[in-house]
């Protein structure tokens, strides 16, 4: 028979059947193994190219439109469940084509994909862990800053030039006499947690801090930071030497050279800049680093007398050293990863790798 009229003449056959046995008696007919259907796909062979597509096209067409219009009619019979006698057979294990709907309670579970830690978060846990050993606690500060916090507490008056680079992203204030802005950088949690607690004290504050930036392959607008402030009795810069120390070793496993710079923060006296050695190009010069072959990961100081003072705690009794390590930059190095933008770029393929 002609393809189109077999069609016609299943589809008429199809929608008059009365229950499923019979659907299933017209599945057999039309498109078993015996079937017409089937007879000439498999005679497809012995036609010349041209012929053998043109037929298998359409013979695969029609077969489609057959199934769909059996698979309607099931549908009709099927609904409402539970089933006929009739169902039994055509849904039953003897009918192969409508079994997929059935449940098997035998058949292996799909695996759930898991989900894992962002590389930033594994490296902030790290260096939460070496600190933790060395007796620090780990504290926490808002995202939305004001004036006070971010700047003036922290020795930084208006119009000094200082707040240049950190005099960024302002919000609209709710009162007028509260400025707020995105925190540039996470000294103010310093400020937070000495105006509740009495020293002596070792805490560490990791956090999101915001900036208006160009960013390039070491610059973000948006990143991380790693507070630390100790204060004591005796607390010196040889503590906060053996201290960076002592975190640089552990974090990257292995002697790691570093080198300390003077630096100037309106909040540290006398202030430091810690420096890393590149280790993406160990050194040579890369757009890491900017060609200079070192990395400034960890800018810090000794605790102003200011600062001391506006927290009412007297200089001449408590010291200290803060410092405010670039979190981003620390997993850049560990993961020799050379371009920040990668951790906020939300692409899977570098993401799975960790
Ligand atoms: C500060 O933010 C000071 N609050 C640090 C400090 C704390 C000094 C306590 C003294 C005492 P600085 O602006 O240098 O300093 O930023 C700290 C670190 O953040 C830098 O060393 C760098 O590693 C990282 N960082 C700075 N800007 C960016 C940026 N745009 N993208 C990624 N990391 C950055």
């Amino acid at each position: 028979m002609k393809l189109e009229p077999l069609k016609i003449k299943a589809q008429k056959e199809v929608k008059s059947a009365k229950n499923l046995k019979e659907l299933d008696g017209l599945y057999k007919k039309y498109l078993g193994k015996k079937s017409e259907i089937t007879q000439i796909l498999r005679s497809l062979k012995d036609l010349p190219e041209k012929e053998r597509k043109k037929q298998g096209r359409l013979a695969n067409q029609i077969k489609k439109e057959i199934q769909s219009v059996l698979e309607l009619q099931k549908n009709k019979f099927q609904v409402p469940r539970p089933t006929s006698p009739e169902d039994e057979v055509f849904g039953g294990r003897a009918s192969s084509k409508f079994q997929e709907k059935e449940f098997d309670i035998t058949a292996p579970g799909k695996k759930i994909i898991l989900g894992h830690l962002h590389p930033l978060t594994i490296v902030r846990k790290e260096i939460e862990e070496i600190f933790q050993n060395m007796g620090f606690s780990i504290v926490e500060g808002p995202e939305v800053e004001t004036e006070w916090y971010a700047f003036d507490a922290l020795n930084i008056p208006k119009d000094h030039p200082a707040r240049d680079v950190w005099d960024t992203l302002w919000l609209k204030p709710k009162a007028k006499s509260q400025k707020l802005l995105l925190r540039p950088h996470t000294s103010p949690v310093q400020i937070r947690y000495m105006e509740k607690n009495q020293p002596p004290f070792r805490i560490l504050a990791p956090g999101r801090v915001f900036r208006h930036e160009a960013t390039d392959a070491s610059h973000e607008v948006q990143f991380h930071q790693v507070e630390g402030l100790m204060i004591g009795k005796n607390v010196s810069v040889a503590n906060f030497k053996a201290v960076a120390k002592e975190f640089f070793q552990r974090f990257f496993n292995k002697e790691i050279k570093i080198r300390t710079r003077p630096g100037y923060f309106p909040f540290t006296e006398p202030s430091f800049e810690i420096d890393v050695q590149c280790v993406i190009c160990n050194g040579k010069g890369c757009s890491t680093c900017s060609q200079t072959g070192w990395l400034e990961l960890w800018p810090g100081g000794m605790v102003h007398p200011n600062v001391l003072k506006a927290e009412g705690l007297n200089p001449k009794n408590w010291q200290g050293f803060a410092f405010g390590m670039g979190l981003d930059r620390m997993a850049m190095m560990k993961y020799k990863i050379n371009d920040i933008r990668l951790f906020y770029s939300s692409d899977l393929r570098f993401l799975e790798q960790f």
